[in-house]
């Protein structure tokens, strides 16, 4: 297991040693791995190119580290415990040895019909253990997982199959929302029709769902295993061999396929999760989110099973049968870490005590959230009803491209303060800059959040476009990884995450590009233009809001075009995509160049149109006014 911190003094010596000198710091912790060859080098870097390599020269198997490392000690304990949708159905739990026998046994049936190192391998699945055993089988063979989270349409399904060129898709017949089917097979068979490149469709049966298998492409899943053996020796890989891509919004249109390698995503993921949630053997530890984000990959899959976890894998929702599900859950499996969303706190807050006071949580030592900012009532509720002030609150800020947790407490350690990051794991060097790049040093500072060195669980590339990399993340500020999260380092040099300063909104936690909605709206017939930004939202975090400027009304007048848009948008990405607001407007305010000023959208977004700020550059302030005036709030 890797190297873990029990105090304070034992954080600032780690910290100081890894600025010190980070080579040697991240040497000594991937000594704790499994490697067939040792690297050469422990850090090549240079933020221009940019070209980032760690460990170079390495050879293993992630796999091997998983199961290999672990099994003489710990195969016969609980790897992945998984809890159905449905309370009634019969839970699953696979212990070290089984799950490494199902991953053998999986990987030699991709082998089979053809996958080779370096391919990639499209995942849509539900939240049941296969999807687990298909990104490991993966890993095993070499070939690059491509999860794609099952709440995306088949036009984003499509997008991120054809732009990764998958050859093959693994998916399920159908998959469980608390009361709903999600048709998983229709979606890829719709998918599909737009990408010819793809000659396999692997199929689990789990909703036993009324579907069509197209001979000669699709397979089922039992009929894909059969007879295959349960022995596959893991392949070779380099230390910097691609081990999988993950979709993720940004500023522009098209979704960023974040590619992250083989050695540094292991050593990087295995650390913080040791670290961030102090996990100690025969804990219980259950991560809430879906596999279909970063954090189901890193702190589901990769960094719980790489230090001998016990990982609770969740099929359903959080108010499914009851907005108790997950303190039931708790309960039933008496769960130590729990890992959850502050959008899913707020919502569970909103539903009353009842469905807490009965259970019993007394197992809980550490609570964990991500994915957005945490607001003070949405801490204290789940500090106090959930951990009933006992528990640390780990508040971890990261992101898809970071691979793992940055900056969060150390539970027990790091004293916290509500919603605050607190501070930088060992190896993070975070730094504010204002709009010029310039360096805010000391303390009580407010900017823009950059990296000034490289981590091991940094992304390399976007897949296919080294370019776009450079520029999104390494051209704004010279030198620097730029997060497009804006900061602020109080008198106590804690960092507090204060949203994206870019054109990327967060609603439930769920990373979106307001051009990728605008691009969904703009794609209705009846529209000419729109401007999406987000707004506060209770529950949500931030909210949707659209402003769409429409050539005519169909018949269904303003009601029916509003419903239309909505459902163009759910068609193009996803119902999460969905907008909470869209006022139809006469024209948007733009600049004389004909820039959308979003500046000023945003204030009436918000409820704000008191102090729109300088307006000079506005082309046409009659539309502004009209904008005001028909503003919506939510009911
Ligand atoms: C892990 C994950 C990344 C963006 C990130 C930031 C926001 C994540 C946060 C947080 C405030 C936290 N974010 N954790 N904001 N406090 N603890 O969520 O990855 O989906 O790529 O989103 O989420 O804005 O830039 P991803």
């Amino acid at each position: 297991m890797t190297a873990k911190i029990h105090s304070l003094g034992g954080y600032i010596h780690e910290y100081q040693k890894s600025i010190a000198n980070p080579e040697a710091f991240w040497a000594e912790v991937a000594e704790d791995f499994y490697w067939h060859k040792r690297c050469d080098k422990v850090l090549e870097w240079d933020f221009e190119g940019p070209s980032i390599k760690w460990f170079s020269g390495g050879k293993l198997n992630i796999t091997e580290n998983i199961f290999e490392r672990n099994l003489y000690t710990i195969g016969n304990q609980p790897a992945l415990i998984w809890e159905p949708n449905n309370p009634d159905e019969q839970s699953r739990t696979l212990t070290y040895s089984e799950l490494y026998l199902e991953v053998n046994r999986f990987a030699n049936s991709l082998k089979n019909l053809g996958v080779l190192k370096g391919d990639r391998v499209a995942i849509y699945m539900p939240m049941i253990p296969e999807l687990t055993i298909a990104m490991l089988a993966c890993a095993r063979i070499g070939a690059i997982h491509s999860v794609v989270f099952a709440g995306f349409s088949a036009a984003s399904l499509a997008d991120r199959i054809i732009d990764a060129e998958a050859k093959i898709v693994l998916t399920a017949d159908g998959g469980f929302r608390g009361e709903k089917i999600t048709p998983l097979k229709n979606i890829v068979d719709e998918a599909l029709q737009s990408c010819p490149g793809v000659e396999t469709v692997i199929v689990y049966e789990r909703t036993k769902s009324n579907i069509k298998m197209v001979e000669g492409r699709d397979i089922w899943w039992h009929k894909a295993i059969e007879g295959q053996s349960d022995e596959c020796v893991a392949e070779e890989m380099d230390a910097e061999d691609n081990l999988f891509i993950l979709y993720t919004s940004g500023s522009t249109g098209k979704p960023k396929g974040i590619v992250h390698t083989t050695a540094g995503y292991m050593v990087y993921s295995a650390y913080t999760f040791h670290n961030v949630f102090q996990y100690n053997a025969g804990d219980i530890y259950f991560c809430t989110a879906d596999i279909g984000w970063i954090t189901g990959h890193s702190y589901i899959v990769y960094g719980p099973l790489l230090n001998g976890a016990q990982t609770l894998m969740f099929e359903g929702i959080p108010t499914w049968p009851d907005a108790g599900r997950f303190w039931d859950i708790v309960d039933k499996y008496k769960v130590n870490q729990f890992y959850t969303a502050p959008t899913a706190i707020r919502s569970l807050l909103a539903m009353g005590m009842e469905h807490i006071t009965n259970k019993d949580l007394s197992s809980l030592k550490v609570l964990g959230t991500v994915g957005e900012p945490i607001n003070e009532e949405a801490w204290h509720w789940y500090h106090d009803h959930i951990g009933r002030n006992r528990c640390p609150i780990v508040d971890t800020w990261w992101q898809t491209e970071t691979g793992g947790v940055m900056i969060s407490p150390l539970p027990g350690i790091i004293p916290t303060k509500p919603s605050f990051a607190t501070l930088p794991l060992p190896g993070i060097q975070p730094v504010i800059v204002n709009e010029v790049g310039k360096e805010l040093t000391g303390n009580s500072v407010k900017g823009n959040l950059c990296m000034k060195f490289p981590w091991p669980g940094m992304a390399r590339t976007i897949w296919g476009d080294h370019d776009r990399f450079r520029q999104t993340y390494f051209s704004t500020f010279r030198n620097m990884y730029f997060t497009g999260d804006g900061a602020q380092r109080d008198e106590d040099g804690y960092y507090r995450i204060l949203g994206r300063v870019d054109d990327v909104i967060n609603v439930s936690g769920h990373r979106l590009g307001t051009a990728e909605i605008e691009n969904a709206i703009n794609a209705h017939p009846l529209v000419n233009e729109s401007a999406v930004v987000g707004y506060p939202h209770s529950i949500k975090g931030q909210g949707i809001y659209a402003f769409v400027v429409c050539g005519e009304l169909s018949t269904g007048g303003e009601e029916g075009i509003r419903k239309s848009i909505k459902m163009a948008v759910t068609s193009m990405i996803g119902p999460f995509a969905r907008p909470d607001l869209i006022q139809l407007v006469p024209g948007l305010p733009k600049t004389r160049s004909g820039k959308i000023m979003r500046r000023i959208l945003r204030k009436v977004a918000e409820g704000d149109a008191t102090n729109l700020g300088d307006i000079t550059t506005l082309l046409d302030e009659d539309v502004v006014v009209k904008i005001i005036d028909g503003a919506l709030v939510e009911v």
